[in-house]
Parts: C-alpha cells; sequence; structure tokens
C-alpha cells in the first residue's frame, strides 16, 4: 500500500508540475475571474471601484473574517490553513461549522465572509446564481482539477462487463441490491448538502437504482471498506482529488456528458423531462468565493485571497493527512502550511517566520 501511495503521490506531483509550468494555465482563470469581479462588484459599489477604494494604506476591518467548516476532510483541514494565512495578514478569523449548501445564502446574509473550496460539481448550482446576483463575488480560481462522481471498486468490472459505462452499470443494477433497495440496485451517495442531483439523474435515465444518503464522509468510506473486504458489488460517490485514490484502484461512472443547460434546462438531455440527465463535470473547477462586500472591509486579505491556490495534490494531501495518517485537521494545517512555507508567504507577503515549521516537525 505504501508503494502505490507514493506512486500516486508521484503522479499527482507531476500533474501538479506539469500545471505549474503552464504559463497560461495558470493566467487564464486569473483575468477571467478578475472580470467577474468586476461586473459583479459594479453594480453593488455605492461609492468607488475596488482599484480606488484600496489605495496603498488601506486598513482591513477589525472584524474577524468568518470561515465555515464543512463535512469532508480536505475543506476540514484546509480551512485552518486558509485561515492561519489570513492572519499573517494581521487579520483575525472565526471558524463557524456550516451547511456547504446552504452557505452561498448565508454568505448574500453577511454571515460568512469566504468559502474556499467551491466545487463546480456539488456547489456550482448554489454558488453561480449568488454570484450573478452579486452578493457573492468569484475571487478567484484554484489550480485543482476536480471531478465528483459515482465510483466503483475495480473488482466490480470482474461481475459487471461494459463499466465503466453507465448503461452497462444499469444492465447489472441486481448486482448492487441491499436488504432496503427492493430489486434494484443502491447508489450509496454522499450527505444531501452536496446536491448532486443522484435522485434527478436516476429519474431521467431511466435507471434501476434507488439512492441512499450517507449521513458523512465517513459512513461512504466505511461501506467501501466493508464492500472490498468482501469484493461485493459497490457503487457509491467518491470524487477526486481525494484521499481514496491512494487506497483504491476504481473509476469513476462515465454518464452523457455534463453542460450547464443538463442542470437548468429539462428539455435538453436524453430525457426531455428532467434535469441532470448527465454525468458531473470531469474537469470541474475549485473556486474560492467571497462575501461582496470582502474587498472594501478586508482589502489586504482580500489580496491574499486572489492569490491563494491550491493544487490537486494540495487537496489530496490535505485529505491524507486527515484519512490515512489519522492527523486532527488542524495539525494536518501546520503541516501543510510548514511544507508550502515559500509558496503562501508569496501570496502574503508575510515573512517566512510566521511558518509552523516547529511545530509540524515536533508533531511528526
Ligand atoms: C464536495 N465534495 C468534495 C465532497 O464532493
Amino acid at each position: 500500500m505504501l508503494k502505490r501511495l507514493i506512486l500516486i503521490l508521484t503522479s499527482l506531483a507531476l500533474v501538479a508540475s506539469a500545471c505549474g509550468s503552464d504559463g497560461g494555465g495558470g493566467t487564464t482563470p486569473t483575468t477571467t475571474t478578475e472580470a467577474a469581479v468586476a461586473t459583479t462588484e459594479a453594480p453593488v459599489a455605492t461609492t468607488a471601484p475596488p482599484t480606488t477604494a484600496a489605495p496603498a494604506a488601506a486598513v482591513d476591518s477589525t472584524d474577524p473574517i468568518k470561515l465555515p467548516i464543512h463535512n469532508w476532510s480536505s475543506q476540514i483541514a484546509g480551512v485552518y490553513a486558509v485561515g492561519a494565512i489570513l492572519e499573517s495578514t494581521g487579520n483575525t478569523v472565526e471558524y463557524i461549522s456550516a451547511d456547504s449548501s446552504a452557505v452561498y445564502t448565508a454568505m448574500c446574509e453577511g454571515d460568512m465572509d469566504l468559502v474556499h473550496e467551491v466545487w463546480q460539481g456539488a456547489f456550482g448550482t448554489a454558488f453561480e446564481p449568488r454570484v450573478e446576483e452579486g452578493c457573492v463575488i468569484d475571487a478567484a480560481t484554484h489550480d485543482a482539477k476536480t471531478r465528483e462522481e459515482w465510483w466503483y471498486p475495480s473488482y466490480v468490472e470482474d461481475v459487471c462487463p461494459g463499466l465503466p459505462d453507465w448503461e452497462a452499470l444499469n444492465d447489472c443494477a441486481e448486482l448492487f441490491a441491499t436488504p432496503d433497495s427492493g430489486d434494484k440496485g443502491r447508489f450509496l451517495g454522499g450527505p444531501v448538502d452536496w446536491l448532486k442531483g443522484d435522485q434527478e439523474r436516476v429519474d431521467g435515465l431511466g435507471m434501476d437504482f434507488i439512492v441512499e444518503n450517507a449521513g458523512t464522509a465517513g459512513a461512504l468510506w466505511a461501506a467501501l471498506e466493508a464492500a472490498s473486504a468482501n469484493n461485493d458489488p459497490i457503487v457509491l460517490f467518491n470524487w477526486t482529488p481525494n484521499f481514496i485514490e491512494a487506497m483504491y484502484d476504481g473509476a469513476f461512472i462515465e454518464f452523457p456528458e455534463f453542460a450547464d443547460e443538463c442542470r437548468t434546462d429539462a428539455s435538453w438531455g436524453l430525457n426531455p423531462e428532467t434535469t441532470h440527465d448527465c454525468g458531473n463535470p470531469k474537469d470541474g473547477y475549485l473556486k474560492l468565493g467571497v462575501n461582496v462586500e470582502f474587498p472594501d472591509k478586508w482589502p489586504n486579505a482580500y489580496a491574499a485571497v486572489q492569490q491563494m491556490n491550491l493544487t490537486n495534490l494540495d487537496v489530496a494531501q490535505l485529505a491524507m493527512y486527515v484519512d490515512i495518517d489519522g492527523m486532527e485537521p488542524e495539525d494536518a494545517a501546520a503541516k501543510w502550511l510548514a511544507d508550502n512555507c515559500a509558496r503562501w508567504t508569496g501570496w502574503t507577503g508575510a515573512d517566512a517566520s510566521v511558518c509552523p515549521e516547529a511545530t509540524a516537525a515536533a508533531a511528526g
């Protein structure tokens, strides 16, 4: 398993460095998000645009910056790293447990200030309308590319020919039956606040599956571990980057190709009567979103937020520190901050002495 973990880390590092050396990849999203900031801010700012509202001497508000704690490990560990980065700009932060889909409404109501892991697959439908409304700003796009989808461990291919095609999966539906699913298969989805539209998809594509939502991410992984121990067929929600690819061979189900209209326009796609008759994005974005007041209220913190940029390796490592190494999220954040000191102090302009080198070395 260790060997496999090293292989995964190496390949993630290769992907990361391939992205890093692509100058175009790094600059294009910045331009796009800056344009988005300008357009969403224009109607809201009553005084002046952010460039003149935030001169060099601008002082950040002393109010704490409110950050959400959600329910998957890379985010829980990562938010403590983001909080420490913001503290290095002289700010204080407050961590608040928050529903991961309702958080965008909370931002519009002024109850949350920054979401640093906006996954397109899960939260595009909650985030994008708020950006259009003008109460949330699409502040930056991470280099990390994401995918969230139905997934199965490789041994399932031995009993269900034709995978990863969704129609092949459907032909084997009864293999995935549980005592509660009758003669249909059971798809084990994530917690409901991850907004996957799985039931709509099952209905739209006419699949012989029931959707059961796990209460927690841990319940997903426990079900996968139990099924794998006996090579029992299972199909469940998973995503990448995550720690799972370091522990299990497996693959995502290939559904009809994603398009934005698939989520909003019932007439689009295989079934003219339902939305979600397609898969999730394969090359999904991972964004940072902020409350529309953020740039004027904390101009220095906002400058750092716009520089923040997590790679696939960063997100996978944060998850692995927690889910494989068993670290507390705060300790995982401290390790990441120590290991990536030069990068994130470059985002804030902070002196490297703020990096938790000693703490992380002591923690192991
Ligand atoms: C939002 N998530 C990464 C759990 O799919």
